[in-house]
């Protein structure tokens, strides 16, 4: 007879929210089947973001399935870039017993308030392109595989001074963002290391379409070196108003000037801008260059850092999930925790204890519209 306490422990037995994909996980052959959500900015200014990581996500999910050991459908929505979209859209997948980790958002802006939330309810999240201070602290539950700014920016402060032996600089960045916040809080404290004279800090908002103010008084202190945190949109602007009103300094910039649309936006404008990334699409590397050949075949453009990032992020995913050997939440999280010496097309990858980055970044300047190794 079917009673209470055998209903009850079947339930357990199956783990109970997950047991609809504990279930598909036990399909033919053992193989593990999972939904994984991805929340992506693929509406709106930062569009471009939003494209990259979801092509990259698409073509990591056709081979991760042809080779036939675990199989990912991806449940994709849109965040505009917007924290309470990007809220709804974790809501929605959190909500769906047959989700079993989140990729994404793309904003750190996002991951604020989404990261807490997929924290509270067990549910493994990993930003792709979220670089701020703090994120992976956010929770157990909360992993990045993108390069931090903590990494990325003392590295292109670095290579600017040996450079151009700049001693004088000035800060420009945008105050309602939690990335380009943190961008510039990282930048302080780096030219304040490294015995740079900051001769002013300057603010813009997003969406902002008139720099002038800021330019003019940045050119009259005649800096060796701007420091800009930025979102493409706002960063190619800015750019290009400066090089209009005749200052030909170099930009470092964060991780959201890594994007090709700078180059589309500013034109040569962009020239002189250095930014560090983890990924270098023209290295000698086989297992690059057929991701390059394959992102180019399928989409008719060269894959950016964004793309990269989330194409390695689905393949680590996809290890998580083989290596769990279930599509359940808290055993993808700890495997996912586990990471270590996964070698992707950014190159040997491994989470810290809190599930943040270890790796190294390449410094890169614009250089005739183009990013090039900075040697
Ligand atoms: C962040 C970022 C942006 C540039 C992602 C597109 O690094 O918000 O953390």
């Amino acid at each position: 007879q079917f009673t209470a306490l055998s209903s009850l422990l079947l339930l357990s037995a199956c783990g109970g929210a997950q047991s609809s994909g504990e279930k598909e996980a036990k399909g033919a052959g053992g193989k593990v089947t999972a939904d994984i959500g991805v929340i992506s900015y693929i509406s709106g200014p930062g569009a471009a973001y939003g494209e990259a990581i979801t092509n990259g996500l698409k073509l990591a999910n056709e081979e991760i399935n042809k080779k036939g050991e675990v199989e990912i459908n991806l449940v994709i929505e849109d965040s505009a870039g917007k924290q309470d979209q990007a809220l709804t859209a974790a809501q929605k997948l959190m909500n769906s017993k047959n989700v079993t980790a989140i990729i994404g958002p793309t904003l750190s802006t996002e991951m604020n308030v989404v990261g807490p939330e997929a924290d509270l309810n067990g549910v493994p999240i990993m930003g792709t392109s979220t670089t701020a201070e703090g994120i992976p602290q956010i929770g157990e539950y909360v992993f990045r595989n993108s390069l931090p700014e903590a990494l990325a920016i003392p590295a292109s402060i670095d290579k600017a001074i040996e450079k151009y032996d700049a001693k004088k600089v000035a800060i420009l960045y945008g105050n309602d963002d939690v990335f380009t916040k943190s961008g510039f809080d990282t930048m302080k404290k780096a030219a304040e290391e490294k015995g740079l004279e900051i001769l002013t800090i300057e603010t813009f908002q997003k969406g902002q379409s008139d720099y002038n103010a800021q330019l003019t008084k940045i050119k009259s202190l005649k800096p060796d070196l701007i420091l800009a945190s930025a979102l493409y949109n706002e960063g190619a602007v800015i750019m290009d108003q400066a090089r209009k009103m005749g200052i030909d300094v170099p930009f470092v910039g964060g991780n959201g000037f890594n994007s090709p649309e700078v180059i589309k936006i500013a034109g040569d404008a962009a020239d002189g801008l250095i930014v560090a990334t983890p990924w270098y699409g023209d290295k000698d590397d086989q297992k690059v260059q057929d991701f390059v050949k394959k992102y180019e075949e399928k989409y008719s453009k060269k894959p950016d850092q964004f793309a990269a990032q989330a194409y390695d992020a689905l393949y680590i995913m996809a290890e998580a999930l083989k290596k769990a050997g279930e599509a359940d939440r808290d055993a993808v999280r700890d495997a996912l925790a586990e990471t270590k010496d996964f070698q992707g097309i950014l190159g040997s990858f491994s989470f810290d204890k809190d599930g943040d980055v270890v790796m190294e970044p390449t410094v890169l300047v614009i250089d005739e519209g183009k990013f090039t190794v900075f040697e």
